[in-house]
């Protein structure tokens, strides 16, 4: 297939806010048109755990991986190619190995833990990593500080977000959520003025709980965003009512949140100017055009390289001009 290349034209400053599977499969799509360099990320870090003493950051690590070809396109988390040999061994010492960390993902944990041993903040870390692969996307994460998932069951049992998805597989009903340490986190400052001098930002088809939720939980850049001049445009993470990927859907409704594109223009509409919602939800265009926000229809199903070009294209004739 061709890579269309546009960079010559297009000078918009485009950001993204993303979480760790949908937003990472549109960025494949936007990589086929524009460099890498012409990209800024904002990521989620309301994922990160601790496994054996190392800090895990699925969501940065996923855009990071993806960023230097290592991506497991299969899975979207982790490197291909993957062996789990450091794993097995860990189980023999009596740990329990449901989180599984592979033998090349380990690298850039220990790495990471170095440079943060040293006393880098993480901000610092992320743009080592990079630079130390060559990636010339510009990845910041939303804070340096201690933010946290944390999903209270409805049998009073509170989970972090990697127990909750991967360890009980999403198969337990939810009762709230709140992220830990948002009141007091402070924003990275580039995130907050890479929102104030973007011409375009798009909420990425990420789950607007767990993933695009906890960067707005922090005030500085919830501010920005409704502050900004840049035109911001979300992409639905739903069709139907249904989650192209995670639990997002599930969530929404067992927290009572309409689990519709209608519900998630709802939940962005103090910043939102457009919305690119699926084909199959036409019905619900007035209702949310009701609110102010512009919707576009279209195959939003990031499936294949062809769907994710074509919606790129979408989102890039609906930049700021
Ligand atoms: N997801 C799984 O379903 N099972 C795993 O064992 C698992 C391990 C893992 C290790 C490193 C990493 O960066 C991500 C990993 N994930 C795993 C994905 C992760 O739980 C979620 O997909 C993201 O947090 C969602 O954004």
């Amino acid at each position: 297939m061709v890579v269309v290349h546009l960079n010559g034209n297009f000078d918009n400053k485009l950001l993204f806010l993303a979480g760790g599977t949908g937003t990472p499969k549109l960025l494949m799509g936007v990589r086929r048109i524009l460099n890498d360099d012409k990209l800024t990320i904002i990521g989620n870090t309301a994922d990160d755990d601790i496994f054996y003493g190392l800090l895990i950051s699925p969501d940065i690590d996923t855009l990071i991986y993806l960023f230097s070809d290592q991506l497991d396109l299969k899975k979207f988390w982790g490197v291909k190619n993957e062996s789990f040999n450091a794993l097995n061994q860990i189980e023999k010492y009596g740990e329990e190995i449901w989180f599984r960390l592979g033998d090349k993902d380990l690298g850039l944990h220990l790495v990471r833990n170095k440079l943060l041993l040293q006393g880098c903040n993480y901000h610092e870390v992320v743009q080592e990593l990079c630079s130390r692969l060559g990636v010339t996307a510009k990845i910041i994460p939303m804070t340096n500080d201690h933010v946290r998932t944390k999903l209270l069951t409805k049998s009073g049992l509170e989970l972090s977000f990697q127990e909750y998805t991967v360890k009980m597989r999403e198969n337990i009903t939810i009762q709230s959520v709140r992220y830990e340490g948002s009141e007091k986190a402070a924003a990275v400052e580039e995130a907050v003025n890479a929102i104030s001098n973007a011409d375009t930002i798009i909420i990425g088809p990420s789950n607007p709980i767990t993933s695009i939720g906890p960067i707005l939980s922090i005030r500085e850049l919830k501010t920005a965003l409704c502050n900004t001049e840049a035109k911001i445009i979300a992409v639905s993470p739903l069709s139907s009512g249904k989650a192209f990927s995670g639990p997002a859907a599930r969530l929404m409704n067992e927290l009572n949140i309409e689990a519709t594109s209608l519900g998630i223009a709802k939940l962005y509409r103090e910043f939102l100017n457009t919305v690119i919602i699926c084909n199959n939800d036409k019905e619900l265009q007035d209702e949310i055009n009701k609110l102010g926000i512009k919707t576009i229809c279209t195959n939003i199903s990031l499936k294949t390289e062809y769907e994710r070009e074509e919606l790129t294209k979408i989102i890039l004739k609906e930049c700021k001009k």
